[in-house]
């Protein structure tokens, strides 16, 4: 199968980068479908460590790299992105990155009205990047939104900018907030638009040309399941849909494109942000996970919470995004441990479950049923074949395999692209 689609199966930070960086080298086309500047994918490239949160992981190699429709796209984080990365001698030119045009922009207001509600919801808070996602997401199902395209005919935005300012000056309002400056925005689009629009294009098109083809395209999700819209512990997740599904429906490309679709799970689990999280270790285990692990979010550098692996909810990520294989990452973040516990299922009200209940409180009341595996005290660090697994680690993968009912196809034992293991 030609085409991979790449996403999270667990809550974002899973080692996205890196497998899709490893992936990229095989594709042609590297594509984003959802999300924006709130992911946070690092590649390690020899010496050079490369940080994206907007641009497809594909730009640092000069795969062609395609940010689709599904994208919310901030342009001034944009520039600041390519200025950064160029400056680390990465070229990024329209032949290597092309925008669709019809991906609506997030505008300072939106950052502002994310922070706004954010310090405004006391216990509710989401804990979100103040990217400005959510607020952007809501603008363009609201039919409010300006996207790229807009940025070519900046004369014509009276109307839309007439109903964008009503629906946004009355929120702002509510917080004490004085209404956009209209004029303002208006000269800082004119500024920021011939950047962007050096890079819009109906990227539709050439994708379905790529397909046509038989090109290799690489869709790269960000964020996880579990912060999906609809499947993820609502409210505690991001605002668009994270499962491959959107694959199609964020690039403009059938339902048959996603090929195989790889699910990205860390060896054991952490969450950035509030919400529930049943295998959270608030102990010197879970301190140790996020040491070993270096767990601080990519993006706005929070420390991440840690736990052990919940082969419910990943089981559950790969029902619902139709996950293909599994690629575990961080393992060699478990060495070294006298035993490792995986979560089987929940207890709730005296009864067992094998998933996750819908409501936020029940997520949160859930009690993990642990099974507990015996560690190894060997290094797995770097290990690039099955051979040089502990027999522990390799039960231990194979455990999760059969309780998430999907194939491990890869391991990953270092964020190097190399230190990878290709399973079967
Ligand atoms: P938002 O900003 O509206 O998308 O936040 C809503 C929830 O989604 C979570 N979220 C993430 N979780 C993990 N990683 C993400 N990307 C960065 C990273 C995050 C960072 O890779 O490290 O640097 O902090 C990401 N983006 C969104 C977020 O924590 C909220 O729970
Ligand atoms: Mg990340």
């Amino acid at each position: 199968m030609a085409n991979v689609t790449v996403i999270g199966a667990q809550w974002g930070d899973e080692g996205k980068g890196k497998i899709v960086d490893w992936l990229a080298s095989r594709a042609d086309v590297v594509v984003r479908f959802q999300g924006g500047h709130n992911a946070g994918h690092t590649l390690v490239v020899g010496n050079q460590t490369y940080k994206l949160s907007l641009l497809p992981s594909g730009i640092v190699r000069g795969t062609l790299s395609v940010i689709g429709n599904g994208v919310v796209l901030d342009p001034w984080a944009l520039k600041s992105e390519v200025e950064k990365l160029t400056a680390q001698g990465v070229s990024i030119t329209p032949e290597t990155l092309q925008i669709a045009d019809t991906c609506p922009l997030i505008l300072p207001f939106h950052r502002d009205l994310d922070a706004l509600r954010e310090d405004a919801s006391g216990q509710g808070k989401i804990g979100t990047t103040r990217r400005g996602i959510g607020p952007a997401y809501e603008d363009k199902v609201g039919r409010r939104a300006i996207r790229v395209c807009d940025l070519a005919h900046l004369g014509q935005l009276g109307p839309q900018l007439d109903r964008l300012c009503a629906h946004h000056n009355a929120l702002r309002a509510g917080f004490g907030e004085p209404p956009i400056d209209r004029a303002g925005l208006e000269a800082e689009l004119a500024e920021i638009a011939d950047f962007v629009l050096q890079f819009a294009r109906p990227v539709w098109l050439r994708l379905n040309a790529a397909k046509a083809k038989g090109e290799r395209i690489l869709f790269e999700g960000a964020q996880g399941v579990l912060l999906d819209v609809d499947h993820g512990t609502y409210p505690f997740v991001t605002s668009s849909n994270t499962i491959a599904g959107t694959a199609a429906g964020g690039t403009g490309l059938g339902p048959s494109a996603a090929g195989f679709v790889l699910g990205i799970a860390k060896a054991y689990t952490t969450r950035v942000g509030a919400g529930p999280f049943p295998t959270e270790l608030e102990d010197a285990i879970g301190e140790r996970l996020g040491e070993r692990g270096r767990e601080f979010g990519t993006v706005t550098g929070r420390k991440r919470r840690c736990g052990w692996f919940d082969a419910v909810l990943v089981r559950q990520s790969c029902a619902v995004s139709g996950v293909t294989g599994i690629a575990l990452t961080k393992l060699d973040v478990l060495d070294g441990l006298d035993q490792i516990a995986i979560c089987t299922g929940y207890r709730l009200r005296g009864e067992t479950l094998n998933h996750f209940p819908a409501h936020a409180a029940d997520q949160a009341s859930v009690e993990p049923i642990y099974e507990t595996i015996e560690g190894w005290q060997e290094s797995t660090a770097g290990a690039r074949s099955w051979a040089e697994l502990p027999a522990s680690a390799i039960k231990y993968i194979r455990r999760i395999e059969e309780l998430i009912q999907c194939p491990v196809a890869l391991v990953s034992t270092s964020p190097e692209r190399e230190d990878t293991i290709l399973v079967r």
